[in-house]
This record gives structure tokens, sequence and C-alpha cells, in this order.
């Protein structure tokens, strides 16, 4: 089996990430290395149902095997909110920072500051579909910290530390976070099947 795989997404953040998680074991190319520019359709209520969708377009478009991440932030408080809608929770086209700040707003003098991030990573292999989830339990802290990272990063604390995602170095994110769970999933399958 080929060990290049098309990552379908447009957020280079992620695909740095899963550069380095995938790093020696498989090489990780994006939509425009093969030629498509421009957005990724994601219309579904579900993280499984996005990842699906991602994968399904660049999979049909260019009739090869591919995978794709969504991601949301559950926080328990909100009753699992914003989940699916974690990109646009401040409004369609809104920033990192607005989603962040109008995050701590909803949150504010609330003590239960349970959250976790959930990855769900759907792969397209020879027409038939695999699903892989990561979740990494934390805390949402009271303002921003660290600049490493992306999205919601200065306001989670995984469990069993005391630094955001945006303090801790890149090397720990990438071993310990929801993405790292779901894509370390994602390569034993690959590595495994049709062994
Ligand atoms: P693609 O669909 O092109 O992959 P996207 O940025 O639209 O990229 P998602 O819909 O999966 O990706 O992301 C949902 C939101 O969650 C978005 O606001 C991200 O910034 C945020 N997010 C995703 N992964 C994250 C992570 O590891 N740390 C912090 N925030 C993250």
């Amino acid at each position: 089996m080929t060990n290049e795989f098309v990552f379908a997404t447009n957020n280079t953040n992620k695909l740095k990430e899963v550069w380095e998680i995938a790093s020696g074991k498989f090489k990780i190319i994006c939509p425009a290395d093969i030629g498509h520019e421009g957005e990724l359709p994601e219309e579904q209520t579900t993280l499984e149902g996005n990842a699906l969708q991602k994968a399904r377009f660049i999979s049909e478009k260019f009739g090869i095997n591919c995978f794709a991440d969504d991601t949301g932030l559950e926080v328990e408080a909100l009753n699992g909110e914003p989940g699916v809608y974690s990109a646009r929770y401040a409004g369609e086209g809104r920033s990192a920072k607005d989603n962040i700040n109008k995050l701590l707003l909803e949150l504010k003098d609330c003590p239960n500051r349970n959250a976790r991030f959930r990855t769900v990573v759907a792969l397209i292999l020879d027409d038939k579909e695999y699903f892989f989830e990561g979740i990494v339990e934390g805390k949402i802290t009271e303002t921003l910290r660290g600049e490493n990272g992306f999205g919601y990063d200065p306001v989670f604390v995984p469990n069993s530390f005391d630094e955001t995602f945006a303090e801790l170095p890149a090397e720990i994110k990438n071993k310990i976070s929801h993405r790292a769970m779901a894509m370390e999933k994602l390569f034993y399958f690959l590595r495994h099947h049709q062994e």
C-alpha cells in the first residue's frame, strides 16, 4: 500500500500538526498539492458528518483515497456547545479571538469549567468509509494564555497539566491531543490494513 495520503483540510495549523504526528510513518499532502483550491463543504450537524463530507468531496473529485478531520470543543456547562459549530461560534467569518471571547463571556462566573476537544477523522479507502475518534478532557481557563497552537488552544488546559495547549510546546500537544489520538488510530489502521 502507498504511504502517501491526502488530508482534506484547508487549515494549515492542522496540517502542520498532522505532519508532526505522521512523521516517519506516512507522507501527508493537502488539497492544494493535487490542484484543489477553495473551500471544502462542511454543512452537516455532526463532526462525523462533516469529516465524511470533506473526505468524500476530495475523494470523489480526484478519484483518490483520502481522510479529513472535523473537531469541536464540547463544554460541559454549555451542554456540549460550541461542538460542531466551534469554527463559527461568534458568527460566520469571525476570528478565533472572537470565538474565545464569546466562550469566556458565556462561562463568566461559571464554576464548572470542564470541557473536551473531540476530533473525528473520516477515511475513504478503496470506496469504503472508516471513522477514528480522539478525545482530550480538560478545563477552560478564565483568561487567554500562550502563543502556540491555534483556535481555542489559549483557553484549554488538558487534564494532568497546568499549562494551556498554547503554552505547551507543540511536541507535547502533538503527543496527547484529541488530534494525536485520532491520527494514531488512523495510522495504526493503515499500517495493519491488508497486512
Ligand atoms: P478544515 O475544515 O479545513 O479542516 P477548520 O478550521 O474548518 O479546517 P474544524 O471545522 O475542524 O476545522 O475546526 C473547528 C474549530 O475548532 C475551529 O475554530 C478551529 O480553530 C478549532 N480547532 C480545531 N482543532 C483545534 C485544536 O487542535 N486546538 C484548538 N482549536 C481547534
